[in-house]
């Protein structure tokens, strides 16, 4: 079989509800940018998921829906293995061992984590706090040597390098330690009502986000209702958040620089810009909503997608977890 000596890349996102623009910039986008220049294994986190209370059957559509944005976004799984997290037993296996070596203060003291037990205060639960440990899992089973994310999961990598390093100490060299991948631009898009929050799918404000389902018309109403900064120039700076977020979206969405974007609107006026980032928004998305429509009506396909990538994952997480059970002292089954 031909040797594959390309460095390995993993990446997940949460089956857990709309897609924002937040993810496509910062992690999705990026995803297809490495696709030939490493061995690219992407999953459905959907066990991470359920840190938080789902509804059974919106769950299940969600993890469709969001293969094929993934498809739709470019990620070919001919050239990539492409999976769903529950379908390969051994990320919940890892995870029971690696347990055992994190400590539960550097858990607790996880941004995300205190975030959502404020804001899922009724549901503070082990899964909510363990939801790093879990993500190590997924990344140290593949033996990843990059993984892109957006900005706000850093410190969740920081933990999965942690865990690498310390098990690779205490028993012997098992597992890589991961790279983060943190996009120079796009890797924290803001909120288009408060700049100076992160775009998050679970704001309730719907106008401070754009989901990828929006269709053109909501998408350019709520680029003009953005919340933008005193003064007049369409400038990026740290004075200017809300303008800054929207060069930040148009480049990202256009391909030009945020240099050669101020030049385009010099002296054109606030309204005229924000009207023209929603263009050029909606024009970059409607190819890919087309695509994603397209494939979210052949369930048979995505199922073949998610049996074929659970297969090909199996094979390499399986190999990694016998290696784990053999250091740490469990006897392998032998019949
Ligand atoms: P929630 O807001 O409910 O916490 P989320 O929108 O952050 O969810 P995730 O599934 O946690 O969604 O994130 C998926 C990926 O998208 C991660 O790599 C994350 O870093 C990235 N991401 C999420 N929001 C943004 C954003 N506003 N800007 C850039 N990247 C983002
Ligand atoms: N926690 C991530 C999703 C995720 C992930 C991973 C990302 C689960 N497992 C492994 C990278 C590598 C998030 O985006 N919220």
């Amino acid at each position: 079989m031909e040797q594959d000596n390309r460095k390995t890349l993993f990446s997940a996102v949460q089956p857990s509800g709309i897609l924002t623009l937040g993810n496509y910039i910062g992690a999705i986008r990026n995803w297809k940018l490495l696709m030939n220049d490493y061995r690219c294994i992407y999953a459905l986190a959907d066990l991470h998921t359920l840190t938080v209370k789902q509804v059974p059957a919106e769950l299940r559509a969600h993890s469709y829906d969001l293969a094929a944005w993934y498809i739709a976004c470019g990620i070919d799984p001919e050239k990539c293995i492409l999976f769903v997290q529950s379908h390969v037993h051994e990320h919940a296996e890892l995870t029971w061992v690696l347990n055992t070596i994190t400590y539960p203060g550097e858990l607790s003291r996880m941004t995300q984590f205190k975030d959502k037990s404020r804001s899922h205060a009724d549901n503070v639960n082990m899964g909510l706090m363990d939801y790093p440990v879990l993500m190590a899992s997924d990344i140290l089973l593949y033996s990843a040597d990059l993984v892109p994310v957006g900005a706000d999961q850093k410190q969740h990598l920081e933990i999965a390098r942690d865990l690498a390093i310390r098990f690779n100490g205490r028993w012997s060299d098992t597992f890589t330690v991961p790279e983060p991948y943190i996009s120079k631009s796009g890797a924290k898009i803001m909120s288009l009502q408060d700049p100076e929050k992160k775009m998050s799918k679970s704001d309730s404000n719907v106008r401070a986000f754009i989901s990828l389902d929006d269709d053109r018309d909501t998408i350019i109403r709520k680029f003009k209702s953005a919340v933008t900064d005193s003064g007049s120039e369409v400038r990026a700076a740290e004075d200017k958040p809300g303008i800054t977020n929207l060069l930040t979206i148009y480049s990202c969405v256009t391909g030009k620089s945020v240099e050669e974007a101020e030049k385009e609107f010099e002296g054109q006026l606030y309204g005229q810009f924000k009207l023209a980032v929603g263009e050029a928004v909606a024009d970059h998305l409607e190819p890919l909503k087309k695509e994603k429509d397209r494939i979210i009506k052949d369930k048979d396909y995505l199922d073949g997608v998610f049996s074929n990538g659970a297969a090909q994952a199996e094979r390499i997480a399986g190999k990694m977890l016998s290696k784990v059970y053999r250091k740490v002292g469990l006897i392998p089954r032998k019949f």
